[in-house]
């Protein structure tokens, strides 16, 4: 699969929210030579250097604008908050919050003012060799703002404001004192089959019914919301947007609702409970990305009772990184620890809460970039997509040691979401993950005991539809391996999936037009993310649509791959993550 439709990617960029790499791309190494005119033009992005963080929540934020230094262009207050502005949604994603770099080069004012004006002009209007996109000639950057980044980047980065925990008990709320909640549950909703959906646009989740398919009720939640994780018991449901905003939402009120609620930082991505026996329900933590930190926080109240700060070492070069930022965060089954997956640094820590006031981290050094990833079957083992480094890191929750980094055999930009588990014909239990960068799926054994010969390996490499890929499903109860491709620039493929037949996981795929199933015809449909229902008969998946043009959530039978239902609403704007209850507290996928 090749990717050549660059308008086409960058339009979905702009449409969805998802940043651009500025000066690189995933996985680029940070190389100082200056290329020359001609090969300034022969630039070229993957899905997988298109899907960066934008910081669209910093965007917002106050920041003082650097003093005036002699030598140096000057910007006025109103380009320097246009500068600001275009630096967060589409360039901090690569090159971090203070400019020191991240998966992209450091662009701190030694760099720039090496570089000088006209060529960061240049840089910006045609892109790189390495992958960054040609900003001015493909229409994204008007002259005028071309000019005022280049301005913006020689002088120096402002700096964000930290969140400590005054900032956070002033955005902490109960609104529900645990005393004032019910008992017992107080509606006859089946929890079990009850789905948390992400609407994205709006800062808001839906709770359908997965029965009935009918919207309980839509919550208000942060900004471009995010990820939807359950307690251990399935009564309280958590919710994070991208503005680090929590809603802890009760799901045994009559009308399930938040009960409490805080902000843990300016930007984040995750949210996870205790889930050890004897820790259920005792404990949520959150990471963010600005400022780099994790959260401890009572599973009651959400009352912040830790805050830990993710700034060090880089696990390979050992070099200070400034804005180390926190990715998945995951439960452990085996013992009272989170996993905290550090994306910068390349660290795994397992953060034992045991005992919070001498916190006990067990730091693993595994690969930088650390992105998404899940438990094995049998949730000992816990997965996770070095994604710029084509690595997955696998770790044991049960002694709290790297196992492997498994390299050999994963595609481009592995991005795994929590991944897939079944048992493959041949190689017994495998843990898969698709891919942003390469059609490829990479299927990795997981049973050191009775199949030691495919343990911590790619034991087979499957063919899908194409690069792109966000998400991959099957279900205990299913014989199906399903594999989303959202980003994938080909129309037909981004508003279908493929779905594999694991007992005949050698042959051809069958791709599904969930888009066209959909009954929609405007927009370009793009499909996300597959979720099983409680019993594993039918998985859903997200229609999602530009804000101001209509979605859907369509419903497949898994037995028959046939259409089942179709869930129309006006309120269902922009869905994408879906989170079943029970699968989601059980860690079932
Ligand atoms: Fe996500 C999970 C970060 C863009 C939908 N996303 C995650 C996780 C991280 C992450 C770190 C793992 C959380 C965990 O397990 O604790 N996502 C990011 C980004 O940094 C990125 C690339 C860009 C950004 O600016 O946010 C990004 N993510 C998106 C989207 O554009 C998606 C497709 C649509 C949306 O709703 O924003 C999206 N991300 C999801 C979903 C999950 C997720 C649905 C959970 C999958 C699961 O099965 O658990």
């Amino acid at each position: 699969m090749h990717y050549s439709s660059l308008a086409v990617r960058w339009c979905s960029a702009a449409v969805f929210g998802v940043a651009v790499a500025f000066f690189s791309h995933v996985g680029v190494a940070q190389d100082a030579k200056k290329p020359g005119a001609e090969e300034l033009k022969k630039h070229k992005t993957s899905p997988g250097g298109q899907y960066q963080p934008s910081l669209d929540v910093m965007k917002d934020q106050d920041v003082e604008q650097p003093g005036v230094k002699e030598g140096v262009p000057t910007l006025s207050g109103a380009e320097f908050q246009i500068a600001k502005k275009i630096y967060f949604e589409r360039c901090a994603g690569c090159h971090g919050v203070l400019r020191k770099g991240a998966t992209g080069k450091p662009l701190t004012t030694k760099e720039t003012k090496e570089l000088g004006y006209d060529y960061l002009k240049s840089f910006i209007t045609y892109g790189s060799p390495g992958g960054m996109p040609n900003w001015g000639t493909s229409g994204q950057m008007t002259d005028q703002e071309i000019d005022i980044m280049s301005r913006y980047l020689l002088n120096e980065p402002p700096t964000p404001p930290e969140f400590g925990l005054k900032e956070i008990k002033a955005t902490w709320k109960v609104l529900v004192a645990p005393e004032d909640r019910p008992s017992k549950k107080m509606n006859d909703i089946d929890l079990d089959n009850l789905f948390s959906v992400t609407l994205r646009d709006t800062g808001e989740i839906a709770l359908i019914d997965g029965g009935t398919k009918k919207i309980i009720t839509i919550i208000e939640t942060g900004y471009a919301v995010h990820i939807s994780r359950l307690s251990a018991s399935g009564r309280y449901l958590f919710v994070i947007g991208r503005d680090a905003k929590i809603n802890m939402i009760d799901l045994w009120m009559k009308t399930p609702a938040t009960v409490a609620e805080t902000k843990i930082g300016l930007e984040a991505r995750s949210v996870e409970t205790s889930k050890m026996k004897g820790w259920e329900d005792k404990y949520a933590i959150a990471g963010s990305y600005w400022p780099p930190q994790f959260v401890i926080m009572d599973g009651d109240t959400l009352e912040p009772l830790k805050i830990v700060s993710t700034r060090g070492m880089t696990v390979d070069e050992q070099d200070y990184h400034p804005e180390p930022r926190v990715a998945a965060i995951v439960g452990s089954h085996y013992r009272p620890e989170f996993i905290v997956n550090v994306k910068e640094t390349g660290k795994i820590l397992l953060v034992n809460y045991e005992d919070i006031n001498n916190l006990q981290v067990t730091t693993i050094g595994a690969e930088r970039f650390l992105h998404d990833g899940g438990l094995d079957s049998t949730k000992r083992y816990f997965l996770v997509a070095a994604n710029a480094r084509n690595t997955i890191a696998v770790i044991d929750t049960k002694t709290g040691k790297l196992v492997k980094l498994v390299r050999d055999g994963v595609g481009q930009t592995p991005h795994p979401g929590r991944g897939a588990n079944f048992v493959h014909p041949k190689f017994g239990p495998v843990w898969a993950t698709s891919h942003l960068g390469d059609e490829t799926v990479a299927l990795i054994g997981t049973d050191p005991e009775k199949h030691p010969e495919s343990a911590w390996k790619v034991v087979q490499s499957l063919e899908g539809q194409g690069g792109g890929s966000l998400f991959i499903k099957t279900h205990p109860n299913s014989s199906n391996l399903w594999v989303d491709t959202p980003l994938n620039p080909d129309a037909e493929a981004s508003s279908s999936v493929a779905v594999f037949d694991i007992n005949k996981i050698d042959e051809e795929y069958e791709v599904i037009p969930i888009g066209e199933m959909s009954g929609i015809s405007e927009g370009v449909r793009r499909v996300v993310q597959g979720e099983y229902n409680r019993d594993g008969t039918e998985i859903w998946f997200s229609v999602w649509n530009g804000k101001d043009q209509e979605s859907a959530i369509v419903v497949i039978d898994d037995k028959t791959r046939k259409l089942k239902t179709v869930i129309r609403d006006k309120r269902l704007v922009t869905p994408t993550g879906k989170f079943n209850v029970f699968n989601t507290k059980n860690d079932v996928y």
